[in-house]
């Protein structure tokens, strides 16, 4: 029996700040995790480093539900993003060990391909209307068949969402420490639909149109916002409201029928629950380096697929290569996928991650490279020391803090 022979924990900043795990075996096969919780990066790692890595060593890399278990009930403290952070990134670096060893790529040991392709959809943004047009242009001039539209709200100085440079990601953690920025719920409802008009009016209704709300709006105002789009035939809103109250989304579906998405911030089976039980959304946006790596991924996907509930994972450029390449595997064996995001990584990730993942015609692929298909390049990370940044917070015009 192979065992695990080290744990080492990585933190660089090509671009963002990513933390990887790297487990290597008796055998010398090495597999990698994905162990990014961003603007909190320093948590996940010392919670590898000084607590989980010591327990893998002499464990069987085999047993990856076993060692999930140990993770997860042998600490007695239990769920929460640091936590389940580090459980995923050691969760998907045993697939991608157990990937190289039976010589597969990892999505044929989870059952093989449901489907051809994963439908991916990236994000367009504009200051104004008119520069938000041209980037949907440009993401459909690529062959995407799914766009996510954001606009800058007029009289907010800064939105959520929004590319500042070239590209196709954008970086929203800058700063030493935390910018503020400030909202205003009014000014945003009355402004989302005459963007979607115009985009609908523009491009028409043969691709899929999606919006991210961010947390928000209370159920009420989700439920007009959601109600307000249903001319233009939304794929689905996302994070219409703050997702600790699962329960708020059965208000929000007595008004609208624009389709619901959320999970981003969950971290495991129980976050989502009753939202999945009660048929309260019809997407599950949850990550799988946020809660607890494919294993735990797999059974929120089941959960989902028996209530008519489909996929839609988290792929923001603050999930890193490994965690992309991870969710492309499960989305391409399930069989309740729904879509994937795809926002990108910042220029220079590709000098510590090659990955083997393929974009063609608005599908991704995540390649037939045994495991996950992502190597990563220690001595090239090196160049990239951990900067320190947060995520800005966000307030109301009258100083309230108000969700991000
Ligand atoms: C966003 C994220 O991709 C999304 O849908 O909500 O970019 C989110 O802001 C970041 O992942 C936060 O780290
Ligand atoms: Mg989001």
């Amino acid at each position: 029996m192979a065992t695990i022979t080290s744990a080492e924990v990585f933190v660089t900043c090509p671009g963002r700040n990513y933390v990887t795990l790297k487990i290597t075996t008796s055998d010398g096969v090495t597999g990698i995790g994905d162990a990014t919780l961003n603007g909190r990066e320093l948590s996940v790692a010392s919670y590898l480093r000084d607590h989980v890595c010591p327990t893998l060593i002499g464990k069987d890399p085999a047993r990856i539900e076993q060692v999930w278990q140990y993770l997860y009930k042998g600490a007695y403290w239990r769920r929460g993003p640091v936590t389940m952070t580090a459980v995923a990134a050691v969760d998907v670096a045993l697939w991608d060990i157990k990937g190289k060893v039976a010589g597969l790529p990892v999505y044929q040991l989870l059952g093989g391909a449901a489907r051809d392709g994963v439908t991916v959809y990236g994000h367009a943004s504009g200051n104004t209307v008119p520069e938000l047009l041209d980037d949907v242009q440009r993401f459909l001039d690529k062959g995407f068949r799914a766009v996510r539209a954001q606009a800058a709200v007029p009289g907010l100085e800064r939105v959520y969402g929004m590319r500042k440079g070239d590209g196709d990601t954008y970086e929203p953690a800058d700063g030493e420490l935390p910018t503020e920025e400030v909202w205003d719920t009014g000014a945003y409802l009355d402004f989302v639909p005459t963007y979607m008009s115009a985009v609908r009016e523009r491009f028409g209704y043969d691709f899929h149109l999606l919006h991210d709300v961010h947390h928000r709006l209370s159920p009420i105002e989700a439920g007009r916002l959601g109600r307000s789009l249903e001319p233009y035939r939304l794929f689905w809103i996302e994070d219409p409201t703050p997702a600790e109250d699962q329960e708020a989304f059965r208000l929000i579906r007595q008004h609208t029928t624009t389709p619901l998405a959320v999970g981003e911030i969950f971290n495991s089976i129980w976050d989502c629950q009753h939202l999945i039980t009660n048929r309260l959304i019809d997407y599950i946006r949850t990550s799988v380096s946020h809660a607890g790596g494919i294993t735990h991924l797999r059974k929120i996907f089941s959960l989902a697929e028996l209530y008519g509930v489909r996929s839609g994972s988290h792929g923001a450029g603050d999930l890193s290569p490994a965690s992309l390449a991870a969710a492309l595997h499960v989305d391409l064996s399930i069989p309740n996928f729904g879509m994937q995001e795809y926002m990108a990584h910042l220029p220079g990730y590709e000098e510590v991650f090659e990955t083997s993942w393929r974009f063609e015609d608005g599908l991704m692929h995540p390649g037939d490279r045994p495991g996950i298909g992502v190597e990563f390049d220690e001595k090239a990370a090196e160049r990239f020391p951990y900067e320190r940044k947060y995520l800005p917070v966000n307030r109301l015009r009258d100083g309230s803090v108000h969700d991000w």
